[in-house]
């Protein structure tokens, strides 16, 4: 039996006073589907199968280079973040796995954390490794790289905490381990861009040997810039498909999809990883400049749109092996990080069920005859469907909440862990 943290009774009582409404709003959409000739259960079906992991990271504050300001109630240790997962499992039904990041979450056992997901119905989806940092104690500093870094001393070190993270992932029952590599260079001719790049390969190569078993997946993510300003190791998916490739078939390429630069064609990106087989998974967010960690779907809902369009569009021409693994990055410095996670699961979900929702017979007919005015609108036409009711009718069959965010404040959560969990401190910036 799941533990749950929100008392049922409040969520029953929510779905029970907004139950009349949606059931109205849910018949409309299913007339207004079936005058197009789709089957609103059918859609139901597949968005209620769509699967986002919470990343553990991201029910803390997060903050900029310049300060972090904690809310009331803030997570002290995995076990409390943990609980913050499982409520927003609870009222989302969109999030059942949790993904860690090392050595930020191993302040305990494994074994203690697998039970406690347990417990509350969760699961552990990828493991993230951590050389951007140093950890206190540390022999070598990460200052000037890891896994790519000229000492192979340095190499070595970081390609064994990656081999440690792939052992506690599989303690917790994952099957993915994720790398982001913040190595590069801040000055022309610090590094020999060439070499680098080798020396990534090769440190790579050697943690994909230590992966348990075939079903096991190397997720490579690439990045811009950041921290390293004038050339990133790993900086564009270019990059990174020449190091997956390099590496075999477990290793696979994902995109962050805050780390491109603004305008960036993300969706074309996805389409290229698709047709070369090394598209892995997803870390959604949304943002304008950068890496902002925005809430996915919070700036420009229609690219989030159209990254998923090329998704279902995959999978309708089986155009891969198996499904992108979905996961949210996000750093939530202004919002309450449980309700930024409810929504921004409810924003994917909003956007494959949009995606669903295209004529693929009448688009490709378009495009087949140069109508671009109609190709155009009809991908719109997709879009502009409100599929609210479908995301919450989703959700109550599910246990859910109709109105996660509304059944999340009326049950006061936050209020009762604050009483209990001691303050967090604002000092000092900090990425997430
Ligand atoms: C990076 C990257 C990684 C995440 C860290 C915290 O920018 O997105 O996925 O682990 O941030
Ligand atoms: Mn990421
Ligand atoms: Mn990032």
């Amino acid at each position: 039996m799941t533990e749950h943290l929100i008392d049922p009774g409040i969520v029953e009582a929510h779905n029970r006073r907004n139950g009349d409404e949606l059931a109205q709003d849910y018949e409309a959409l299913a007339g207004t589907l079936s005058r197009r000739g789709i089957d609103c259960e059918a859609i139901l079906a597949r968005v209620s199968a769509l699967e986002i992991a919470v990343p553990s990271w991201g029910v803390g504050t997060g903050g900029t280079r310049f300060a972090r300001f904690p809310g009331p109630g803030e997570p002290a240790d995995i076990f409390d973040k943990l609980e913050d997962c499982a409520v927003i499992q609870q009222l989302g039904r969109a999030t059942p796995r949790v993904s860690l990041h090392f050595p930020w979450d191993d302040t305990a056992e494994m074994a203690s954390v697998k039970a406690r997901g347990e417990e509350l119905g969760l699961g552990f989806d990828a493991v993230n490794s951590n050389t951007f940092q140093d950890r206190p104690g540390q022999k070598l500093s990460y200052k000037f790289g890891s896994l790519s870094h000229v000492d192979a001393e340095v190499r070595a070190q970081a390609i064994a905490h990656n081999v440690d993270c792939i052992s506690r992932g599989q303690a917790l029952g994952a099957r993915a381990l994720t790398i982001w590599l913040a190595d590069g260079s801040n000055f022309a001719g610090q590094s020999h861009l060439a070499q680098a790049f080798e020396r990534y390969v090769e440190s790579v190569r050697a943690i994909e040997a230590a992966l348990p078993d075939e079903s096991w997946r190397l997720l490579l993510e690439y990045k811009n810039f950041e921290p390293a300003f004038y050339a990133t190791v790993v900086q564009d998916w270019g990059s990174c498909l020449l190091a997956a490739q390099a590496v075999g078939r477990r290793a696979r390429c994902l995109v962050d999809l805050g780390h491109h630069a603004p305008s960036t064609n993300i969706e074309l990106i996805v389409a290229r990883l698709i047709a070369a087989g090394k598209l892995g998974g997803f870390h959604l967010n949304d943002s304008r400049f950068g890496d902002d960690d925005l809430d996915a779907g919070s700036v420009d809902p229609f690219r989030l749109f159209l990254v998923f369009n090329e998704l279902v569009d995959a999978a309708a021409r089986k155009a891969w092996d198996e499904a992108p693994a979905l996961m949210l990055d996000q750093s939530h410095n202004v919002t309450d990080p449980i309700e930024s996670l409810l929504l921004s699961a409810d924003a994917a979900r909003r956007a494959h069920a949009q995606a669903l929702l295209v004529d693929r017979v009448q688009l490709a007919a378009c495009q087949a005859r140069n109508d671009v005015a109609m190709a155009a609108e009809t991908l719109r036409r997709a879009y502009r469907t409100d599929v609210t009711p479908l995301l919450a009718e989703a959700r109550r069959r599910a246990g859910g909440a109709i109105d996660p965010v509304g059944a999340y404040r009326l049950s006061s959560y936050r209020k009762t862990v604050a009483a209990r969990r001691p303050q967090s401190t604002g000092s000092g910036g900090g990425i997430v």
